[in-house]
């Protein structure tokens, strides 16, 4: 799915602004025809949350309306006219005047509906978009059930560790398209000696003859080649002489235009290629190391909503820990974050929305499998092409009905679910490899979860928290017990691993000596232990610190304030001591990084981090 652009042949207007909005409990809105105008109507954001914009909103998962008012421009009319929503959370249904034109499930992902019939040329057209957020045991993510975690109650009740933030997440877009044009391009790039090769396959809204070019610039010459449409669809390879890589290191990239008489497209094109090699990943042949963080969209007031400032600011703290990686935890984040991650060089693990995935009966598994693959089906459509993303990730931490918390990772015997998962995760796995097969395939396993789900992956993502839930305030102990764990899963695959999560919850400005959990000196030592094992392991091929920033999660007593506090940042983005550490074994490898020291050289009791002057380079 093409992200709307502005050309000579393609037009967008987009709607974020301050809509009217009304909650609707009763789900009356659409017998009292709200799709023309909400009755007590209130403003609110959009793109945003609407849990943080209104204190009695909180709470409210329930149906809610959007409508707005625009003029459609007079330029557009001999155009074909499409309404594009970036991610409504979770269910969203849209109406033109007055017209139902569509509806969609799940969010975090974008969808698009044609309305060039119901356009009004003369008057201001009334755009409608009505969200629903029930917590369901039956949706991705599903809600309002038990799992085999479930022992400690949870407001609102969910089976995931994130606040389930609803709403309008991402920009509406009105766009334009020619009565032709192009629907899709897909490019899969190669690396041929010194060349690269840019396979590029384009393809029409009509199964159409037509002659097309595709010609790609940013090289010593421009690099051309014709496109012969036939049956709406054409496929050429360019060849690059002395191509120009893109990695993390140095993210460069070409633009690529393909064009028709009357269409054009232009997308920026990353040269790279992505493997494994025993517990090696390889980014253009060479071993690469995944280092960043699991994250979350999240911050004050705006909940999950695109926040153009932050997402720049979260790149530049990224940056200053050395991170050259995350993982979209716990879900697609949105389409800038994506382009942004091509442009600073970010190497993506890109996952589904299929957070704690359950098991419990067939009836149920085959409701979300139905879920999960439209979502590979939806994601694989919107990010293909771009070069940060190396990897599809089609789960996080999918759990039995029984769990061995506390155990390395086993399945307990007789439990029906671990079958069950297995299929599942296996069907996955599958279909996201036969959609793309150029790119990595994943899924990240919890602790105590069972060893064989991991069988199809081609690099093993585990979740592990010795020292925090198990083990906890005995780090030296839990560094042990981690390393056996890590020689133990590497022994059974002899696949790369990356650590997808280790964290510790920390209170900003708690210390403490010794130090004990929730302090921040717990915390650096905890990373500076996780870091300094990883380091003796060359079949570690990422660390990636849960999480990047403290986030809301639902009331619990686990979790201060409905707070994660697991971030490396707070939520307002200033740094805990661990950041330092980071800094120190990412950022600054030539000083004490354990990866540059000789296996055994560093004592399993991480030593406290010490923290700079705030003035030497702490972001501000
Ligand atoms: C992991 C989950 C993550 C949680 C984290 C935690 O994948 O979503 O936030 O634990 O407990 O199990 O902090």
């Amino acid at each position: 799915m093409l992200y709307p652009q502005q050309n000579d042949h393609r037009n967008k207007l987009d709607l974020s602004g301050i809509w009217d909005f009304q909650t609707d409990p009763d789900h009356t809105g659409e017998q009292g025809q709200w799709f023309n105008a909400l009755p007590q109507a209130r403003p609110i954001a959009v793109p945003g949350s609407w849990n943080e914009q209104y204190e009695d909103l909180f709470n409210y998962l329930d149906l809610a309306w959007y409508v707005r008012r625009t003029y459609v421009p007079a330029s557009w009319k001999d155009q074909r006219i499409f309404l594009r929503v970036g991610s409504a959370n979770y269910h969203g249904t849209v109406y033109v005047n007055g017209a139902k034109v569509g509806e969609h499930e799940g969010g975090h992902l974008p969808f698009a509906f044609e309305i060039s019939e119901l356009v009004k040329w003369d008057a201001a057209n009334v755009i409608a978009i009505s969200v629903e957020n029930e917590l369901k045991p039956t949706r991705v993510p599903a809600g309002n059930m038990t799992t085999a975690l479930g022992g400690f109650a949870s407001f609102p009740r969910t089976t995931f560790d994130f606040f389930p933030f609803a709403g309008i997440h991402r920009p509406v877009v009105l766009y334009s398209l020619p009565q032709t044009h192009i629907e899709d391009i897909t490019v899969v790039t190669d690396i041929n000696g010194t060349d690269g090769t840019v396979k590029v396959t384009a393809r029409l809204n009509e199964p159409a003859t037509a002659q097309g070019t595709v010609s790609l610039t940013g090289g010593a010459e421009p690099v051309r080649a014709d496109l012969a449409f036939q049956n709406g669809e054409a496929t050429a390879t360019l060849t690059v002489p002395q191509a120009h890589l893109w990695s993390d290191k140095d993210p460069y990239l070409y633009e690529l235009t393909v064009a028709t008489d009357s269409d054009r497209y232009t997308l920026q094109v990353g040269i790279r290629t992505i493997a494994v090699d025993g517990g090696q990943i390889l980014l253009n042949g060479q071993p690469v190391h995944l280092n960043g963080f699991g994250r979350h969209e999240d911050f004050i007031a705006s909940g999950k909503g695109l926040n153009l400032p932050l997402l720049v600011k979260d790149y530049q703290l990224m940056r200053w820990t050395g991170a050259n990686s995350y993982r979209t935890s716990h879900y697609p984040y949105s389409e800038e974050e994506m382009q942004m991650a091509d442009r600073q060089g970010f190497l993506i693990i890109d996952e589904i929305p299929a957070v704690s995935l359950q098991f419990e009966n067939d009836e149920n598994a085959a409701i979300r499998l139905r879920q999960c693959l439209q979502q590979i089906d939806e994601l694989i459509a919107r990010d293909k092409n771009h070069p940060s993303v190396v990897m599809w990730c089609v789960a996080n931490e999918p759990m039995p009905s029984v769990m061995n918390l506390g155990t390395v990772s086993g399945s307990a015997s007789g439990d029906p679910s671990v079958q069950r998962g297995k299929q599942f995760l296996d069907t996955l796995l599958a279909h996201a490899r036969e959609l793309d097969p150029s790119r990595l395939v994943t899924l990240v396993t919890v602790m105590g979860g069972p060893q064989e789900w991991m069988e199809h992956c081609d690099v093993i993502c585990m979740n592990r928290y010795w020292g925090w839930y198990v083990q906890g305030g005995e780090l030296d102990k839990a560094m042990v017990s981690l390393e056996q764990e890590l020689d133990g899963v590497w022994e059974m695959w002899h696949k790369p691993i990356i650590m997808t999560e280790f964290g510790a919850d920390t209170m900003a400005g708690m210390h403490g000596h010794p130090d004990v959990m929730w302090t921040e000196e717990y915390q650096a030592a905890y990373i500076r232990g996780h870091l300094a094992v990883a380091g003796r392991k060359e079949y570690v091929a990422g660390m990636q610190v849960w999480n990047f920033a403290d986030f809301a999660a639902v009331q619990s007593i686990m979790r201060v304030g409905g707070l994660n506090m697991k971030g490396i940042f707070t939520r307002i983005r200033t740094p805990k001591m661990a950041a330092y550490v980071l800094r120190e074994f990412w950022a600054q490898p030539a000083s004490a990084s354990a990866a540059q020291q000789p296996a055994g050289a560093q004592t399993s009791r991480p030593a406290p981090a010490t923290v700079p002057a705030a003035s030497a380079g702490a972001p501000r």
